[in-house]
């Protein structure tokens, strides 16, 4: 482990600790101490880099070769430590052995295939909105978030209904995984062993649908291009990053709009900005904060210098605040073009299911906009622990009917 005494001058040290549960509650309130400490920070709390930088976070993201995936993408450097689960074999993985398992897994999810589950989602959400419309005690996670993605997504991907309820616990599972082995790694991993041994058995070929999503990755390894074994782990990415990070979306855009009533009225009088407001909300709150890479050589990066197998934590959601990329980024404002943000990750790691998620958040929002006057806060949210997403717990909001016309 590097020392950071042993650094030379000019590397500015951080005894920030993102992960403790007030800053994991509130990025805004470390983000600009990331950003502004140095392009390049040592955090000697953990023995890793970091940056918050926009143009730093996009250019480390963007080198993959200098940058791997393949010694994990969270704290523990598989190098050193055992993985605790057997590790993913896209995102944390490097080229040659990415490449073709991200060309089949991108295609599955790709546009022209998902263009007919978009009927599907837009009902699902229309009857979500049917019963929740003008009630007093809406949770906005379970009662919307949770709600709509545990119904769309493990349909789209062809799971059987039974089990379900292992899905969350084994996203909450990973997404801590990529932190420290804190407190909230701990309970997250308290029904390790059942909740893995459903996700394994789940992604296989026989428990799967003929006419979902998992079943078309299957189909790639009939032509060899993959072998069974990776189509398992492809479906097991599906189901390890599609639904607490789109849950967690869900939630952040109805608590921007409920906090922000101006926009809601201004994207139902123009709800062809409903694309472009979602990838704001996205940009404004991202769901997914941090992640890491490792460097597989000694490389010198914003005037730092940093050793072969070092890590470095790349903040995405500070990159999205950086003031040096965006005017009055701590301004929510759905008419921003907030392309360029790197809330689904960046280069060759991006978010595989971007698509799906859009989709999911297009349907849902686009009925609520159609239906929904405005989204009333109506008690305290509360945030969700965890060490990689940013959520909420608890977020008790009205949806009021806008009056029909
Ligand atoms: C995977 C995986 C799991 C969670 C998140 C993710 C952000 C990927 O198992 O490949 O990407």
């Amino acid at each position: 482990m590097l020392d950071a005494k042993t650094k030379p001058d000019n590397v500015v040290v951080s005894d920030l600790d993102i992960f403790t549960p007030e800053n994991i509650r509130n990025p805004l309130g470390w983000h600009p101490i990331l950003r502004d400490a140095a392009p390049v920070v040592w955090l000697s709390k953990y023995g890793v880099w970091a940056t918050g930088r926009h143009e730093l976070v996009n250019e480390i993201l963007k080198d993959y070769k200098t940058y791997c995936s393949s010694a994990g993408v969270g704290l523990a450097n598989f190098h050193k430590e055992e993985p605790w689960r057997p590790p993913s074999l896209l995102l944390e993985a490097d080229p040659p052995d990415h490449t073709g398992r991200r060309e089949v897994a991108g295609r599955v999810m790709s546009h022209a295939n998902l263009r007919r589950m978009k009927a599907t989602f837009e009902k699902e959400a229309a009857l979500l909105v049917d019963r929740l419309l003008d009630k007093d005690d809406v949770n906005g996670v379970d009662d919307i978030a949770q709600a709509y993605i545990l119904k769309v997504f493990p349909d789209a991907i062809g799971l059987k209904p039974e089990g379900r309820e292992n899905l969350l616990p084994y996203g909450n599972m990973v997404f801590n995984g990529f932190g420290p082995r804190n407190e909230i790694f701990d309970e997250a991993m308290k029904r390790a062993a059942p909740i893995s041994e459903y996700i394994m058995k789940c992604c296989t070929r026989e428990e799967l649908s003929t006419d979902g999503l998992g079943a078309q990755v299957y189909e790639a390894c009939d032509n060899g291009e993959i072998s069974e074994h990776e189509a398992l782990f492809i479906v097991r990415s599906y189901l390890g990053a599609g639904l607490d990070t789109t849950v967690d979306t869900i939630g952040n855009v109805i608590n921007a709009f409920a906090s922000y009533p101006e926009q809601w009225t201004k994207l139902r009088q123009d709800p062809s900005r409903m694309r472009a407001a979602i990838e704001e909300v996205i940009r404004f709150d991202s769901p997914f904060q941090g992640v890491f890479r490792t460097a597989a050589r000694d490389v010198e990066i914003g005037g730092v210098q940093i050793a072969e197998d070092d890590k470095i934590l790349v903040a995405p959601g500070a990159a999205n605040h950086d003031p040096r990329r965006w005017d009055n980024p701590d301004e929510f404002d759905i008419d921003r073009d907030a392309s360029g943000h790197m809330g689904f990750g960046y280069g060759i790691h991006e978010c595989v299911g971007q698509v799906i998620a859009r989709l999911e958040m297009e349907a849902l929002f686009g009925e609520m906009v159609k239906r929904v006057e405005r989204i009333e806060p109506v008690g305290p949210t509360q945030r969700r622990l965890n060490n990689t997403l940013h959520g909420f717990e608890k977020l008790p909001v009205k949806l009021v009917g806008a009056a029909a016309n």
